[in-house]
């Protein structure tokens, strides 16, 4: 039975509650059998875990049910949660952007990468409110030059949000944006310039050359820039994100991922591959397309997250 396909936004404890434990007394009776771990590590796949993940956590629960830690849902939920907080720690995952972004001197710079789609300029939007409330001057870059309406979507955020912006009009060079923007927040005493990106050019490999080209111009202007680059990408992508964080990351170091879209998926479990295996930490997730939605990330509210009986 696919899951995903029946109750995509289905909570990920329901479905291990309500498909693995389907015996209300698997439990209560003495530990979880052999079929309701093989049930459980199903629901995991299902939810985007990965095989070598699923599996880690499975043996986790076989070796508490052997000594009799799990007699009630709550034992379950501890013994799923405590590992994959574990996980999360273990990547370095905490959330907020770098310290070193805080005031004075010229302004820090932060890079959002990301495909199409995924939510990039609502991030930037968002990010730069948050600088925002903490008293910082902002300016918004337009180095999405690419596709028709990108410009405006961030000028309109501008707008509303009072930050300044720069951009370049449709089929201008993205490097000559980004170094505009650059000397500009410069000028004006800009605390912060956060830059926004195309996510699909004629080809990928053209867009990481544009992205790698935009980062020199940054790393040129300021010392140290990019502080962060940030790859935004879509918590309803399933396995994609690990792809997407992938090539990103051999085309730039990723400084952290931003996981947008939260608010509309269950599936939870790819984060854990890309922050173990590929070594990149969650700083944020989206929660919403506001500007308010963004949660600096941390692995205990994750786990409370995806593991409450409620969402
Ligand atoms: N529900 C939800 N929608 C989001 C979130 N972030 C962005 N979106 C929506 O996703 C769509 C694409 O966002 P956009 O920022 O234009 O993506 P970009 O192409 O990567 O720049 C828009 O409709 C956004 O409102 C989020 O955290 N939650
Ligand atoms: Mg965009």
């Amino acid at each position: 039975m696919d899951l995903r396909s029946e109750r995509p936004r289905r909570a990920l404890w329901r479905r291990l509650v309500d498909f693995a434990l389907t015996d209300v007394n698997t439990i209560v009776d003495g530990g979880l059998d052999d079929a309701a771990l093989e049930r459980l590590e199903q629901v995991l796949l299902e939810a985007d875990f990965s095989v070598d993940i699923a599996m880690e956590l499975v043996d986790d629960l076989q070796r508490a049910v052997d000594r009799g830690k799990v007699k009630t849902e709550e034992d379950l939920r501890d013994v799923l949660s405590g590992r994959i907080r574990t996980l999360l720690e273990e990547g370095g995952s905490t959330g907020g952007l770098a310290s070193a972004l805080s005031g004075g001197g010229p302004p820090a710079v932060v890079l959002v990468l990301g495909v199409n789609g995924v939510g990039k300029t609502t991030t930037v939007a968002k990010l730069a409110h948050m600088m925002q409330s903490t008293g910082d001057r902002v300016l918004l870059a337009a180095a999405d030059t690419f596709r028709a309406g990108a410009q405006q979507q961030l000028q309109t955020w501008a707008d509303r949000l009072g930050a300044d912006f720069v951009g370049g009009g449709e089929g201008a060079d993205p490097a000559s944006v980004a170094f505009d923007a650059i000397e500009a927040a410069k000028a004006r005493g800009a605390d912060c310039a956060i830059v926004d990106t195309a996510g699909r050019l004629h080809t990928q490999t053209d867009l990481l050359q544009e992205l790698q080209k935009i980062d020199r111009v940054l790393g040129r202007q300021v010392e140290g820039a990019p502080h962060e680059r940030l790859l935004v990408v879509d918590a309803t992508s399933g396995q994609n994100v690990m792809n997407q964080a992938r090539q990103f990351g051999e085309a730039l170091e990723l400084s952290g991922l931003v996981l947008a879209k939260f608010d509309s998926s269950a599936r939870a479990g790819t984060v854990l591959s890309v922050v173990r295996d590929l070594e990149v930490p969650v700083r944020f997730l989206g929660t919403g397309e506001a500007v308010e939605d963004l949660e600096p990330f941390s692995p205990d509210v994750y786990v409370e997250k995806i593991l409450s009986a409620d969402r």
